[in-house]
C-alpha cells in the first residue's frame, strides 16, 4: 500500500528531523558492529552506545535487525525512450519502487536522441529527474557515437556538470568501432572519468538474427540464440584489451554469463577492470525464452540475454563472493506487456529490458546471503559500497558513519515476502520474478533522514532527492599516489582548449573536512584520501546537539578503508 506525499520541505517534518536507531546491528562493508545511530537534518551525527540525544527525538528499535546502507543502484533507466518506445517507469515511479525495496540511490543513464548534443541530452534528462525523483540520483552518460564534438562535450560534463562516467556500445545501430571505442577510453582517461561498456559483438548478432529470422525463428527464443554467450565473453575481451592499451579503467555494464566473468577473472590481476551484474542474472534464467506464452517470454527480454545455462545465476553470485564481479545492478528498463507485443513476430523487434529496482535487495539478500555464499559485509559492497567508491561518493553514501547521509535501511533477516506484479511498486504489468520467495524485507527505509517505508506503508516524497555530483578521479580507481602523472598529462592535454581547467573537479590530496577543530582533534589514519568537492563537508551542516550539549565533536568522517589502504581484493 502506498501513499505518496508531494513535495513536503524537509524543514517542515519536524518531528522526522531527529531521530535515532537504537539495538541494532550496523553492517558496513568492513565489518558490524552493535551501536546506535542518531540522524539529524538528514545526516548521520552520531554512532556509539549511551548516545546523548535531545529529548523529543524518534527512537526506532531496530533490536534484531541489520542496519545497512541503503542500496545503491547503479544501473536504470527511467524515462527512457528506446526501440521506438517509452520505458514506463518514470524518475517518480522508479524511485518510489527503489525505495520499497531498499535501495535510497540510483545512477540512470543520459540516453542522446539521434542528433541531439550530449550536453542537452544531459539538461534534459535533468529535467526530467529534479523534482521527480523520491531519492538521490546520479547520471552516466552514453556516447551513441564518436567526434570532436563529443570529445569537447564530455569534458564539460566532467567539469561542470557531475559526471564522471561514460557509457559506450559494442552492439546496437549505435555501436562504437574498435578505433572509436580506442579513442573513447583514452579521452575517459584523460578526464579521469570511468569508461563503460555494454560488450556484446554487434555485428555477429545482427548477422545471427537475419538468419534465424530467415528460417523462421521469431519468437523470443531467438533473441538468446542469436546472442550466445561467446558473443557476450568476445566483446569483454575486446573491450578489456582496447581499455588497456590506453590505461583505462574500464566498468562492464551487465555482465550476464560464465563466459564473460572467466574472460573478466583473467583481466583482473594489474588491470583495473570491474564488473557489474544484474539482479536478473542472479535470480533467473534463459529458460523463459523457451515459455509457450509470448507475454511471458518477451518479458524477459533483454541484453545480453539471461543464459539458458541453469548453471548461470549461482556462478554469477560465486563470482560476486570472489571478488570477480563487484557491483550488481538492476538494468531496470521496463515495458509493459502491451509494447514488447510490437515484437511479436520479430524478436529483434521488442524492446530491451526488464524490472529489477524494487527487488534487487531482496533477491541479492535470498540467493547470495540466505544460501551462505555472500556473508553480510559482502552484501552492503556488491549492492552499494562498491557504486559509491567507483562513481566516487563514498563515503557521503554506501556507508554507515557519522558525517554520511542517512540513506539507511532497519533489514528483516526473517520476514519474507512472495515478489509478484500484483503488488510491486513499479509501473510496468509484469515481474520477472513473480512467485520467487524472499528472506530479508526492510522494516524501514530512511531516505537523507525521511522514514519513506516503515510496517509496509510507502511514504516517498516526490522530489525529495535530488542530483549527486560524481567528481572524476576517483581514488579508488585512479591511485592517488600516481595523479601527480595524470594531471601533468591531462594539463597538457585539455589546458589549450580549456583554459578553465582548473575548475575541473579533480581529486586533491585529501583535506579532513574539520578546518575548524584543532589538529589533535583530527584521526589522521581516518582522513587520508580524497573527498570530492561536491560532497558535503560535515561542518557545514546545521548540527546543533553538540553545540546545544557540549559534545565532543567527531571531527572527521570514518573511512575505514581509505583509498590506497585495503590492500587485498577489489581495492
Ligand atoms: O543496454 C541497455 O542497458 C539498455 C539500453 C537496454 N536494456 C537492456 O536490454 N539491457
Ligand atoms: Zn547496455
Ligand atoms: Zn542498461
Amino acid at each position: 500500500m502506498s501513499t505518496p506525499v508531494k513535495k513536503v520541505p524537509i524543514h517542515l517534518q519536524s518531528s522526522q528531523n531527529r531521530l535515532v536507531i537504537k539495538n541494532g546491528t550496523i553492517v558496513n562493508e568492513d565489518g558490524q558492529t552493535n551501536e546506535d545511530v542518531y540522524i539529524e537534518d538528514g545526516i548521520i551525527k552520531q554512532i556509539g552506545k549511551n548516545l546523548i540525544i535531545p529529548g523529543g527525538t524518534r527512537v526506532i528499535d531496530a533490536k534484531g535487525r541489520f542496519v545497512l546502507p541503503g542500496g545503491i543502484d547503479p544501473h536504470t533507466h527511467f524515462d527512457f525512450e528506446f526501440m521506438g518506445t517509452r520505458t514506463v517507469d518514470d524518475f517518480y515511479h522508479g524511485s518510489k519502487a527503489a525505495i520499497a525495496g531498499a535501495t535510497t540511490m540510483i545512477i540512470d543513464f543520459v540516453f542522446p536522441k539521434e542528433g541531439e548534443s550530449l550536453l542537452d541530452a544531459y539538461h534534459e534528462y535533468r529535467q526530467k529527474a529534479d523534482g521527480k525523483v523520491c531519492c538521490d540520483y546520479a547520471l552516466h552518460v552514453c556516447l551513441p557515437r564518436w567526434s570532436e564534438q563529443i570529445k569537447k562535450d564530455m569534458e564539460i560534463l566532467c567539469r561542470d556538470y557531475g559526471v564522471n562516467s561514460f557509457k559506450m556500445f559494442m552492439a546496437y545501430d549505435f555501436m562504437l568501432n574498435d578505433g572509436e571505442l580506442y579513442s573513447a577510453f583514452e579521452h575517459c582517461h584523460k578526464l579521469g572519468a570511468l569508461a563503460q561498456v555494454h560488450a556484446e559483438n554487434g555485428s555477429l548478432i545482427a548477422k545471427n538474427a537475419e538468419r534465424l529470422l530467415a528460417k523462421g525463428i521469431t519468437g523470443p527464443e531467438g533473441h538468446e540464440m542469436s546472442r550466445p554467450e561467446e558473443v557476450e565473453a568476445e566483446a569483454v575481451n575486446r573491450a578489456c584489451v582496447i581499455a588497456k592499451q590506453v590505461d583505462c579503467p574500464l566498468y562492464i555494464v551487465h555482465v550476464m554469463s560464465k563466459s564473460a566473468s572467466k574472460v573478466l577473472e583473467a583481466f583482473r590481476s594489474g588491470n583495473r577492470v570491474y564488473g557489474e551484474t544484474l539482479v536478473a542474472a542472479l535470480g533467473t534464467d534463459g529458460s523463459h525464452y523457451r515459455h509457450e506464452c509470448f507475454h511471458h517470454s518477451a518479458g524477459h527480454v533483454l541484453s545480453p540475454p539471461l543464459r539458458t545455462d541453469p548453471d548461470t545465476p549461482s556462478a554469477l553470485m560465486n563470482y560476486l563472493a570472489q571478488d570477480v564481479l563487484q557491483l550488481t545492478g538492476s538494468d531496470n528498463c521496463t515495458f509493459n506487456q502491451s509494447q514488447k507485443a510490437v515484437g511479436k513476430n520479430d524478436f529483434t523487434k521488442i524492446p530491451n529490458g526488464v524490472n529489477g529496482v524494487e527487488d534487487r535487495m531482496s533477491v541479492i539478500w535470498e540467493k547470495g546471503v540466505h544460501t551462505g555464499v555472500l556473508s553480510l559485509s559482502r552484501f552492503v559492497e556488491v549492492t552499494s559500497a562498491n557504486a559509491a567508491k567507483l562513481f566516487n561518493i563514498y563515503p557521503r553514501k554506501g556507508c554507515i558513519a557519522v558525517g554520511s547521509d542517512a540513506d539507511i535501511v532497519i533489514w528483516n533477516p526473517d520476514a519474507v515476502r512472495t515478489i509478484s506484479a500484483a503488488t510491486h511498486h513499479q509501473a510496468v504489468d509484469f515481474n520477472i520474478f513473480e512467485g520467487m520467495k524472499c528472506h530479508g524485507v526492510p522494516d524501514y527505509v530512511i531516505v537523507k533522514g525521511r522514514v519513506c517505508l516503515e510496517e509496509g506503508q510507502l511514504k516517498v516524497v516526490e522530489g525529495h532527492g535530488s542530483f549527486v555530483e560524481t567528481p572524476v578521479f576517483a581514488p579508488y580507481i585512479y591511485d592517488p599516489s600516481k595523479l601527480e602523472e595524470v594531471k601533468v598529462e591531462k594539463n597538457g592535454f585539455v589546458e589549450a582548449e580549456y583554459p578553465q581547467l582548473s575548475k575541473l573537479k579533480i581529486q586533491d590530496e585529501y583535506v579532513c573536512p574539520s578546518p575548524t577543530l584543532p589538529e589533535s582533534a583530527v584521526s589522521t589514519p581516518s582522513c587520508r584520501g580524497s573527498r570530492p568537492e561536491g560532497q558535503r563537508n560535515i561542518q557545514e551542516s546545521t548540527f546543533s546537539v553538540s553545540e546545544e550539549l557540549d559534545l565532543e565533536r567527531k571531527s572527521c568522517i570514518r573511512v575505514n578503508n581509505p583509498p590506497g589502504g585495503k590492500s587485498s581484493g577489489f581495492w
